[in-house]
């Protein structure tokens, strides 16, 4: 913490853990940094990050009413200063938290400019606090983004945008937003679409949009060769909000746009549960299409209501929701890059400054307990062996001569043939493995 920081959170101390029944709720049930699970820490599983943009710039206000939070670091005119006092708010908030990681938007650490010189100038002013304020505290950057969506001037999309203006504007932006990621030892580094998408195709040239977004990209690609960042580009689905249609939609979508645009060396995802619900999916069937093509690289933890349609942000809670994360995180050979970023608000209602811990805390509980239900599973072995089982006839005979690409349709045939029926189709028991799952909640 630097020297002259106030104490944002004077009544708060760094949050410990004191296992499961404390009626402390200022204390971990669950999450325990240092305890091992599959060998490996909790903290090195779970990799937790708190955003910017919630945490420090969340005022409440929805679209029928003002904001209602209670928040010392926001009561000012939006100038550098200020916001280099909400930097080391940010900062004793993660950690007194205990999260080793957080994440930024350029323009939610630093005031938009009247230019695009000014903007760069006050972002350069709070990255060098940030920068300071890392080193004293440890914390890491797991990602930072750009901000192309607030600014009206993106009104009709930034790298999609009709107007080639507003593409140069997009792209310096994320020209600077890369340099500071890379000169803060950022993990990665996010692209979400923000507007990227349109409202109405009449008035909009699909094809000339997306291959722009892909030769957005790919200068993206070229830059970070040429500054020597190392960490990966991810993408972050979402299928609609704040556009009608996002190009990104969701997992599959994004990694077809990749391969067609030959980016999908360069590009994992970042896969955020509200997101997958929006595009009717659940989280787990996202993050294991994302696994699937080798691309699982982050999680933007967080989860919606199914009575609202649109993207609440909640904290993630729901222990089915975070065990099964966890089981497919665990299952793709955890987080290496990547890790769990709470992009997720505080309820309208909830206002006051300890809402922000209480709520982290539940997140980060809940994760903990996730983590612990998944490889509970995996030790079990029951699930794991019940699938593998399911898929015994693909391990000899024609079903390997098949997987080995050996044979031909005349040979499915002719085993067709022979056979008369098939004799070995089974139950696939979806309520017993339902009870099943239930064992370990
Ligand atoms: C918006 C959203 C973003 C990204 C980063 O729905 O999730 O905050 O995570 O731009
Ligand atoms: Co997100």
């Amino acid at each position: 913490m630097s020297k002259n920081s106030r104490q944002f959170f004077p009544d708060i101390g760094p949050i410990p853990f004191e296992g499961p029944g404390t009626k402390n709720p200022l204390a971990f049930q669950h999450y325990n940094p240092s305890e091992l699970v599959e060998g490996k820490t909790m903290k090195d599983h779970l990799r937790f990050a708190v955003v910017y943009w919630h945490t420090m710039r969340g005022t409440g206000a929805d679209m029928f009413g003002w904001g209602t939070a209670r928040r010392p670091w926001n009561a000012g005119e939006g100038s550098v200063k200020e916001a280099i006092q909400r930097a080391r708010a940010m900062f004793e908030f993660t950690s007194k938290l205990g999260a080793p990681f957080y994440c930024w938007h350029d323009r939610d650490v630093a005031p938009h400019g009247k230019t695009l010189a000014e903007s760069n100038s006050n972002f350069d002013a709070v990255a060098a606090e940030l920068k300071q304020l890392q080193a004293d505290t440890g914390i890491r950057l797991l990602w930072g983004t750009a901000q192309n969506f607030v600014h009206p001037r993106y009104m009709h999309g930034a790298s999609t945008s009709c107007n080639a203006d507003v593409f140069c504007f997009a792209a310096a932006q994320v020209k600077k937003a890369m340099e500071w990621t890379h000169e803060l030892k950022g993990e990665g580094y996010v692209f979400w679409g923000g507007r990227e998408g349109y409202s109405t195709l009449l008035n909009t040239n699909l094809k000339r949009e997306m291959d722009n977004l892909g030769r957005f990209l790919h200068m993206a690609v070229d830059y970070k060769k040429k500054i020597g960042f190392k960490g990966p580009f991810y993408i972050e689905p979402k299928p609609k909000e704040p556009t009608k249609h996002q190009y990104d939609s969701d997992a599959a979508a994004c990694l077809n746009f990749l391969r067609e645009y030959g980016l999908l060396e360069h590009f994992k995802l970042n896969i955020e549960t509200n997101h997958a619900t929006l595009a009717g999916h659940t989280m787990q069937h996202e993050l294991e299409v994302a696994g699937a093509a080798g691309a699982l690289g982050s999680i933007d933890a967080n989860m919606g209501d199914v009575m609202l349609g649109w993207d609440t942000d909640q904290f993630p809670t729901d222990l089915y929701l975070t065990s099964q994360v966890m089981l497919s995180v665990l299952k793709f050979g955890g987080f290496t890059t990547g890790g769990t970023n709470f992009d997720a608000k505080v309820r309208r209602e909830s206002f006051d400054l300890e809402d922000l811990f209480l709520a982290h805390i539940a997140g980060m509980d809940a994760f903990a307990r996730g983590l612990k239900i998944a490889a509970r599973i995996r030790a079990d072995g029951r699930l794991e062996g019940f699938v593998k089982n399911r898929y015994r006839s693909w391990d000899s005979g024609i079903g390997a001569r098949i997987e080995a690409g050996k044979a031909s349709f005349a040979d499915c045939e002719k085993h067709a043939l022979k056979l008369g029926e098939v004799e070995g189709l089974e139950s696939g028991r979806q309520e017993y493995l339902e009870a099943l799952y239930n064992e370990f909640i």
